[in-house]
């Protein structure tokens, strides 16, 4: 299918897709596949007071209801998948499979926050006075904005959305710049949803598309009460506090730099199965993607050898084509991120496999690499920071708690897990004492997390929590509530006040 083909099933406008002052390119070729018009900073102020007017009558329905309109929207998410997908793979680079799995994680997501419409559970709580009561409820907060990076562009943004809609609040989505076309053909397909729904308030899901200008206003804006940004630390570094200052809500979901435990008694054909998906799948452009390697060093030569084997068969290139598994990296910028980062890791004792820009057969224009592993002497500055990009470092350890020290030892939070059939290695791993990442994961690699659970991690990774498990509180006001069926009104702690 060509690109118009594929824009024109999606349902965009030929004026939608020309004419405006963004450039979208494609990471395939570098070619440019449209010109969207962005939302003038000027316009903000409309945006949110329509947030909240249809926070206002969104508020009102029963959450149940609220949960209907999540459920269309899965139902025609399925019905968009495969072009939803493919729209995925042209604008952010994706191979196939990972661009229809980010669309299935949003179905999955419909799906979970479907049943979770039927189940915002608040707590009841003994009182220590008689004829009383406690409870908790759990209310709608307000207009959630939701900055979402280009790696997953649809995916974080239902994330979000799903769970905030049957929450009660609508959402104002700021994709990437380098992203918009999908954000917009997500909107289309909401808006289908919304038709079917019938009468869901005007401006429930809103998009704005634009630079740093048009993230500013919602983060700086008491109106927005939730915001839910997903990115670099740097970004975060300047979301958190304007957010915190205005005493605000943010989810922040930032960089990673995850690592692996390979410890002697692993199984190495599941180890290195999953260290080639998680470290250079996405072409190392997930959150969640590997990035360190910590091998015992009675297997480091063997585990070095079979991944240098692997790593030199991966099909490079074109990521519409069915055999290509590492598709390009998002622009050049990101290739010379890449290319500094290994020159780094060189000067600091390093030793580089692969990591060389590629153009054997690969359409011009992109940015395609071959992924690298790093033989690294320790855990040194270069590898301590989170490059966007297939670099793996690989460091030796002796002792089990060694190899612990190194997985904390970086400022970053989100994903870890370890390669292990030693069940004290396993449960030491995911013991207080353990990981200290929101993610650890035994004889599973650090990426590709089911949406069922909780989302996020600690550190320079910000502490949200996004998608499963209890997340949908981060979008609720907990509210304590004391009843008293007396007829006598004794205060707490036993105080006397009798007037
Ligand atoms: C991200 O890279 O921002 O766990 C999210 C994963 C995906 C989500 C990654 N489910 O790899």
């Amino acid at each position: 299918m060509t690109t118009t083909d594929l824009l024109q099933k999606l349902g965009f406008e030929k004026s939608e897709i020309s004419g405006g002052t963004l450039s979208v390119r494609s990471p395939i070729d570098g070619a440019e596949i449209a010109r969207v018009a962005e939302t003038h900073v000027a316009e903000m102020p409309s945006v949110i007071r329509q947030s909240q007017s249809a926070f206002a009558e969104w508020r009102q329905l029963p959450a149940p209801r609220r949960g209907e309109l999540v459920r269309l929207l899965g139902e025609e998410l399925r019905a968009a998948k495969d072009d939803l997908g493919a729209l995925v793979t042209l604008e952010a680079g994706k191979i196939v499979s990972e661009g229809l799995g980010e669309v299935q994680e949003m179905i999955d997501i419909c799906d979970f926050a479907v049943g979770l419409s039927r189940q915002l559970y608040g707590l009841t709580i003994a009182s220590e006075r008689p004829g009383h009561r406690m409870m908790e409820t759990w209310q709608p907060m307000g207009p959630c904005a939701v900055i979402s990076a280009f790696n997953f562009p649809v995916a974080v943004w239902s994330w979000n959305t799903a769970l905030a809609l049957v929450c009660g609040d609508p959402v104002i989505w700021k994709p990437s710049e380098k992203t918009p076309l999908t954000a917009m053909a997500c909107m289309k397909i909401a808006e289908r949803a919304l038709e079917r729904f019938g009468d869901a308030p005007e401006g429930l899901m809103q998009l704005v598309i634009g630079g740093a200008d048009i993230g500013e206003a919602l983060v700086a804006s008491k109106d927005v009460p939730i915001v839910s940004a997903t990115g670099s630390t740097r970004m975060g570094r300047i979301v958190g506090p304007k957010v915190a200052e205005r005493f605000g809500r943010s989810i922040l979901e930032l960089g990673g730099n995850n690592a692996m435990i390979v410890a002697p008694s692993a199984d190495l054909d599941m180890a290195v199965r999953a260290i080639v998906f998680s470290a250079v799948g996405t072409a190392g452009q997930r959150c969640t993607s590997l990035r360190r390697l910590i091998v015992h060093h009675s297997i480091r030569e063997e585990l070095v050898s079979r991944l240098t084997r692997a790593y030199a068969s991966l099909p490079i290139g074109d990521p519409r084509q069915s055999r290509t598994l590492i598709g390009p990296l998002v622009d050049q910028a990101s290739r010379d991120r890449m290319m500094a980062a290994l020159e780094q890791a060189k000067a600091e004792g390093g030793t580089v496999h692969g990591g060389r820009p590629f153009e054997d057969g690969v359409p011009r224009g992109g940015a395609y690499v071959a992924p690298a592993l790093v033989d690294m002497p320790g855990q040194t500055a270069v590898v301590r920071e989170e490059t966007f990009a297939p670099i793996l470092y690989v460091m030796g350890y002796d002792t089990i708690e060694e190899a612990i020290a190194i997985q904390n030892g970086v400022p970053q939070g989100l994903s870890s897990c370890i390669f292990t059939l030693n069940m004290r290695e396993a449960e030491l791993f995911l013991s207080a004492v353990g990981s200290d990442c929101g993610i650890a994961n035994v004889n599973i690699g650090p990426s590709g997390a089911e949406i069922g659970g909780a989302f996020g991690g600690e550190k320079e990774t910000g502490g949200g929590r996004e998608s499963g498990s209890d997340a949908w509180k981060g979008y609720m006001r907990r509210q304590t509530n004391t009843l008293n069926y007396s007829a006598e009104l004794p205060l707490a702690q036993g105080v006397k006040f009798d007037v």
